[in-house]
């Protein structure tokens, strides 16, 4: 595990703030180099075994193994015969040793699965257990009963118990179907990359909220991979004194109790959303912007709300450390106020159960006026996780609509650990490089976003007469005005003003001004 720099700039003292920063080169640097790891690499065409279960027909025949017999092998596990009942898929106890497996489809560069693999490999680290070993395999289509070949199959098995591994990890999305047989046939738990997240996520979660959330997430993923114990789903016969109807399995029971406690936490949540929802109301009545920062997990969006507002929100080298939004009210250089809201940072191949679970508190980058869109420079693949960013910005965005995505500037950070930060800035038109640790370019953050936030707002015409100075002297302050014209008998005006400021123009607009 990554060691915690602690909450940073949290005493408002200037420039000082490097020190109490962790200055350990990233990991996911130093990670792009353990590509040698790897075990066999090699071209196998799809193929299907149907001896295997499948997720379409549902059966109680599941593949077969040696393990079967001497009682599964596994340490410990997370799922049907193998699970825990916990809800950590990996364990806290000890650090767990782990099997990556990385399967290239078409379309996809060694290069690009090596990069999943280094940030899966992050992951785990950030779970708490450690990567022993890689194995790659290239592939047409996954296999649709354990998603890699059945010599893969064993190659993995063998590497497993070579390297005493107690879980592997795949870095894509498996069924419940190629879970379970993948699980029968290595003999140890075998998850993948949305486990690996769900655990982080469920080890950071502080907030009634968010527990709530990363629960919901959690029992999602699990419905449909709950099994009944030991394989066999024996029908039991209703009577007095059992809650079961007739006729009823554990398994069944079991799925009752989990859909009941979703229910349960989806009310709970709604309830919260609707708390939220009425302070967001307030606020926009109030009429003050409001700027959300977004970004890739560990670009430093943290550290930034906290070198801009001194939140003493919590900072650290690793990933997903905010899961729960922070909002404070920040002056920007020409005196109007915003408010700075920090969010949970986003990943490539974020669960989709996730998005849908944190859609409530993802819901702010679609009422936000302007999203800062912080992204290290430093990182191995910024312009990766740019699109990461986006497109999750598009699937929680109205309709999924990409359009309607909110207005975004992009802020390179970590300009102190390279030229990268400064040369990306150059590229994106609009965007900046800053430092969120030595306040290098900070100010000019402000600035734009100030500029940023009056070009968003519609123009207004107003006509204020000659005996009215005070406006148009208001105005300028107050607005931003782009035209002023003389007229016989007063001024005609055309203006950007914020809406907190609108009420005091109203008598004098004459067009315009609906937001
Ligand atoms: N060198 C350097 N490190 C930075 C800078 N900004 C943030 N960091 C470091 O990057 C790591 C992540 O920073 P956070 O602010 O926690 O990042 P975040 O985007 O909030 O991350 P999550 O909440 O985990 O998604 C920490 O170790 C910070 O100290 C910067 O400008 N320069
Ligand atoms: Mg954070």
């Amino acid at each position: 595990m990554t060691g915690a720099a602690g909450p940073a700039g949290a005493d408002g003292s200037d420039g000082s703030e490097g020190d109490s920063f962790d200055d350990r080169p990233q990991r996911i640097d130093e990670l792009a180099s353990l590509g040698e790891r790897a075990v066999g690499f090699d071209d196998i065409e799809a193929g299907n075994d149907d001896t295997f279960e499948t997720d379409e027909f549902q059966t109680d025949d599941e593949v077969q193994t040696d393990d079967d017999q001497e009682g599964a092998a596994s340490h410990r596990g997370a799922f049907g015969e193998f699970g825990g009942e916990s809800d950590a898929f990996i364990e806290r106890t000890f650090r767990e040793r782990i099997v990556l497996v990385g399967v290239a489809l078409p379309g996809v560069s060694d290069e690009l699965l090596g990069e999943s693999l280094d940030e899966l490999e992050l992951l785990v680290d950030t779970a708490g257990a450690d990567v022993v070993a890689r194995v790659l395999q290239r592939r047409s289509a996954p296999d649709p009963s354990t998603f890699v070949g059945s010599g893969k199959v064993e190659e993995i098995r063998q590497v497993a118990e070579a390297t005493d591994c107690d879980t592997v990890v795949f870095d894509d999305e498996l069924s419940p179907a190629q879970q379970r047989n993948l699980e029968k046939l290595l003999g140890r738990t075998a998850i993948d990359r949305t486990a690996v997240i769900l655990d982080i996520f469920g080890q950071n979660a502080h907030s009634q909220e968010g527990k709530a959330q990363v629960q919901l997430a959690m029992f999602r993923y699990r419905l449909p991979r709950l099994r009944g114990k030991g394989g066999s789903l024996s029908q039991q016969a209703g009577g007095v004194g059992t809650r079961r109807g007739p006729g009823e399995t554990q398994l069944e029971i079991d799925r009752r109790r989990i859909t009941r406690q979703m229910h349960r936490l989806e009310a709970e949540l709604r309830q919260i959303a609707r708390t939220r929802d009425t302070q967001r109301k307030s606020r926009t009545r109030a009429g003050i912007a409001h700027v959300v920062i977004v970004g890739y997990t560990n670009a430093g969006k943290s550290t930034l709300l906290n070198r801009l507002t001194h939140a003493g929100v919590l900072v650290e080298d690793r990933l997903f450390a905010t899961l729960d939004a922070t909002t404070r009210r920040l002056q920007l250089p020409g005196g109007e106020s915003v408010l700075l809201t920090d969010t949970v940072g986003f990943v490539r191949k974020l669960p989709h159960q996730l998005v849908e679970a944190f859609r409530s508190t993802l819901d702010v980058t679609n009422t936000a006026d302007l999203l800062v869109h912080v992204v290290d420079g430093a990182a191995a693949d910024p312009e990766g996780n740019i699109d990461a960013v986006r497109s999750v910005l598009s699937e929680i965005a109205p309709d999924g609509d990409a359009a309607k995505v909110r207005p975004e500037m992009l802020v390179f950070n970590k300009s102190d650990r390279g030229p990268g930060a400064a040369e990306l800035a150059a590229q994106f038109e609009g965007s900046v490089a800053i430092s969120a640790v030595t306040g290098d370019g900070v100010e000019d953050l402000l600035l734009r976003i100030g500029d940023r936030l009056r070009a968003l707002l519609p123009a207004v015409d107003l006509f204020v007469p000659y005996d009215r100075g005070d406006v148009i002297a208001a105005l300028h302050r107050a607005g931003e005005v782009i035209t002023e014209t003389p007229t016989d008998d007063g001024v005609q005006i055309s203006a950007r003003i914020a809406e907190s400021n609108a009420p005091r123009f109203a008598e004098f607009v004459t067009s315009g001004g609906a937001r």
